[in-house]
Parts: structure tokens; sequence; C-alpha cells
């Protein structure tokens, strides 16, 4: 039997979390917002785990979008997301800066979970419908599902980096991995470097004729490109517009003390986001007296991500200790250097925060785009406030006015910090216009539109 969804989305989570018992609230996130206009229009379903494990639920209806939930076991749990993926494939992938897990149970794992996802999505798509499957957990999918289904036309995008060649060799399954992702007619990438490793690999792991960004497989031309993901440009402006979140944004300022530089971090508690590295300069700024007393907050939020991860409760064990020792080092009654908080904001919060922020610090090791870093641009149409940007975000290939830093470098980043707190307005506002043109004209509806059209064609 054949499903009746033209368009449909498959990704490892539902664009909505659980609210009490039985009511559902739509994910914050850019992928929905650009997702929900075409999946409206197309008649589409989203694809996806809704969150709880060992639980089924039927389809159902939310926001003018067909969500089809995918039941996940446990161990399921366990073994491919905080495991496969989380533990093997992420760590590979963004430059091995923690070492990978590589388990055959686990791999097990990720292999059935990605064949329940093909099978159901198989399912649900109606005749030659366009299936979209997203990132790093479901790589099998589109070789499974064009085994069930060659009447689709199948669309795939990473959202993390594709690692050089010989980063990816490491892993026991990468031909399987790379076999699993040819499956797909269009495989999108957020670099052109990305892209172009895949194309190598499919060429030395698989033997196959490949030119720049074609592959040959059997009778079928794979493509891989890069679509640089956005955020909602046009919303985000037109909030921060409002007079509430101007308002919310200097009660912000003076909750902190009024301090002469406000520098912020936002990130999900990570490894591959490079916090430690920031603290450990802005530390270093506050030991040789650079950054006087009283004079600048650093507000980092981290939000709480995998926390069953090994990894994860390391990372957090350090950052903790190291936002402990700078405060208690350097503190004073009504002063903390740094503002440290471990939760989850709403929008207009994080809005809010965006616009009371001097100095935006986006200091990853590795990190695919770094939505971040386009979100504080969105936010500032006073023309103020600074990015400090790492050059191993995605990002940096469009944000080329930020104060660039190489994250391993710790004076080089003490030097951009400093630079950009003491920068004059004029020098600011130029760089900031620069930034802003880029991503209003690249906003995430030109991301999805950008593919889907290349997927189409
Ligand atoms: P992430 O690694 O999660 O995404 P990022 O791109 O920065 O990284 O996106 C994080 C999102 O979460 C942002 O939209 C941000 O506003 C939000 N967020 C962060 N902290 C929050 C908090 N405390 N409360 C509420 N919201 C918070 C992965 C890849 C990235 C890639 C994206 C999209 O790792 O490289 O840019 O997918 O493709």
């Amino acid at each position: 039997m054949r499903g009746t969804s033209s368009f449909l989305i498959v990704a490892n989570r539902l664009p909505v979390d659980r609210v009490g018992e039985k009511q559902w609230r739509r994910s914050p996130g850019g992928l929905v917002t650009a997702i929900a206009p075409v999946m409206q229009r197309r008649d589409g379903a989203w694809l996806g785990w809704h969150g709880a494990a060992g639980e089924e639920l039927k389809p159902f209806d939310h926001d003018g979008m067909h969500l089809i939930p995918v039941p996940l076991s446990q161990l399921e749990v366990e073994f491919y997301y905080e495991g496969f993926s989380n533990a093997t494939l992420w760590p590979l992938y963004h430059d091995v800066v923690a070492t990978p897990v590589y388990s055959r149970v686990l791999w097990d794992a990720y292999r059935a979970v990605n064949d329940r996802f093909a099978r159901a999505a198989a399912d649900a798509a109606a005749p030659g419908a366009v299936v979209w499957i997203q990132d790093y957990q479901l790589q099998l999918v589109p070789a499974m599902l064009r085994k069930l289904r060659p009447d689709l036309k199948i669309g795939f995008f990473l959202h993390i980096p594709f690692p050089p060649a010989e980063l990816f060799w490491q892993l026991p399954w990468r031909k399987e991995i790379l076999e699993g992702l040819l499956g797909a007619d269009l495989v999108g990438f957020q670099r052109p470097g990305g892209a172009s490793n895949f194309v190598r690999l499919a060429r030395r792991v698989l033997n196959l004729p490949a030119s720049r960004n074609e592959i040959q497989v059997d009778d079928r031309i794979v493509r891989a490109e890069a679509y640089p993901i956005s955020v909602d440009f046009g919303s985000l402006d037109q909030l921060v517009r409002e007079p509430h979140i101007m308002t919310r944004a200097k009660e912000i300022r003076a909750e902190l003390g009024n301090p002469d530089h406000v520098l912020l971090g936002v990130d999900r508690l990570d490894y591959t986001k490079g916090i430690g590295q920031r603290l450990k300069a802005y530390g270093e700024l506050l030991a040789e007296g650079r950054i006087e007393p009283g004079e600048a907050v650093f507000v980092q939020i981290a939000t709480p991500t995998r926390e069953r991860v090994e990894e994860y409760i390391r990372l957090r064990n350090d950052i903790e200790l190291q936002v402990g020792r700078l405060n208690g080092e350097y503190g004073l009654f009504g002063w903390s250097p740094i503002n440290y908080m471990h939760q989850s904001y709403n929008r207009e919060e994080l809005a809010a925060l965006y616009c009371a922020a001097d100095v935006m610090v986006v200091t990853p090791l590795r990190d695919g785009m770094n939505l971040v870093a386009k979100e504080y641009v969105a936010c500032r149409h006073d023309l103020r406030g600074a990015l400090v940007l790492s050059e191993f975000a995605g990002a940096a290939d469009e944000l080329k006015h930020a104060y660039m830093v190489n994250p391993y470098d710790i004076d080089g980043m003490k030097r951009a910090m400093m630079t950009a707190m003491h920068e004059p307005p004029h020098e600011l506002g130029r760089r900031m216009r620069s930034l802003r043109r880029r991503v209003a004209t690249h906003d995430v509806d030109r991301w999805a539109s950008d593919f889907l059209k290349d997927l189409e064609a």
C-alpha cells in the first residue's frame, strides 16, 4: 500500500514537544520555521520520534502539520541516539575533538532504527513524493528507502560538518554510511568543503566515478552541494523592534550592574562549542588587569543537552569548575565576572539578551554552521554590537566582517575580544551593516527553497 503524503520530512525528532499529558507545542528552532510553510502548501507530513521512550503513538495533526511518530525503546535511545549518533558520529564528524566510541552493538542499533524510519517513510509517501531526510542520525535511510520505493525523489541534508577523508577513514562502517547517503538524489552540506569531502570519499572508498559534485551510482547521478542553513531574519528583525524587547534588554543590563561591556555566549553545553577556551581567554584578561573589576560581565548561557552521555557529564563539571574558580578569584561583593546559566530560554528572552550584549562570542572548535551567530546579527538593527567568530564555524564562510578567531589560539582570542570591546561605533556599524546584508539576503527560507528547487530540478 502507498501513503498519501506528497512531501515528507524525515528527522530524528518530530517538531513538537509535549506540554502536560496530551498537549503539544511546536518546538523552537529554525528547521520547523523554514519547513512549516512548505508543509502547509504541499500536504506535507513530518516523520520522527516524539521524545518519549517505549511509547507508541498514532499519527496526529498539530499546527497545520501532519505528524507521524516513530517509536524508540529505552535501549534504542541509549544505543542509537546517545550511543552511535552522539558518542560515535558526533565526535568523529567534529574533528575528533572528543574520542569517538566504536562499538558494534551501537552500530546494530543505529542500523535497526534507520531501517524502521525507512519503512515508515515508505509507508507514508505518495507515489513520486519528495522525501527530505535530515541529519547524521539517519544517514542509512536514503538507500534503505530507495530500495523500498524507487519512485521517490530523495534528498538528504547534513546539519553537521562532513569530515575530511583522513578522519572518516577511521569509521569501521565507512562503506555502509557512504552507501546509505548515496541512496539520495541530492546530498546537501553546510559548506562546500563537506560536499567535496563526501565526493572524494565516494571515489576512494567505493571506487565510484565522480566529477566535482556528481557521483555516478549504477545508472543514477547523485549530486553533492552546499546549502548554508540560516535563520528567519525577517521575524527576528521585527521582534527586536518591539518596545518590550528593548525594555527587557535594558533591564538585563541593569540586573548585571550596568557594566561598560557585556559579553555573551549562547551554546548547547557541548565540547565542540569552545566554551572552556573562551572563558580561559576572558579569565586571562581579568588576571592581567586588562579587564578591570566591575568593568565587564561575561554572560554564558549553556543549554542543557545530552546529559546522559559521559563526555557531556565531564564537560559540565569542567566548565562549572572553571566558572566557579574565575568568579571566586576575581569577583567582588555585588559583581561576578561571569554570569553562568544552565537553562533554556524562550525566543523573546534570547532576543533581548542578544540586544543587551556588546560582544557576542562564538568560538566553536568545529561547527556545521552556528545559528547563534546569525541570530545575533539579525537582532542588531541598531548596528551596535560586535561578533567574535571562530574560523571553524560554517558561518565563517559568510560572516566575513566578524572579528575572526582561531579558538585554539588563546592570545588571538584575547586580542579579538579586547578589539571588539573597544571598537569605535562607526567601525562596529560598518561591520554590522555588511553582516546583516548577508543574513537578510540568505535567510532560512532561501535555504529550504534552494535545496528543494535543486532536488526537484
Ligand atoms: P546546534 O549545535 O544546536 O545545531 P546552533 O546552530 O547554534 O547549534 O543552534 C542552536 C539553536 O538553539 C539556536 O537557534 C539557539 O537560539 C538555540 N538555543 C541555544 N541555547 C538556547 C537556550 N538556552 N534556550 C533556548 N534556545 C537556545 C546544529 C549544528 C549547527 C547548525 C544547526 C542547524 O551543530 O552547526 O547550525 O544544527 O543546521
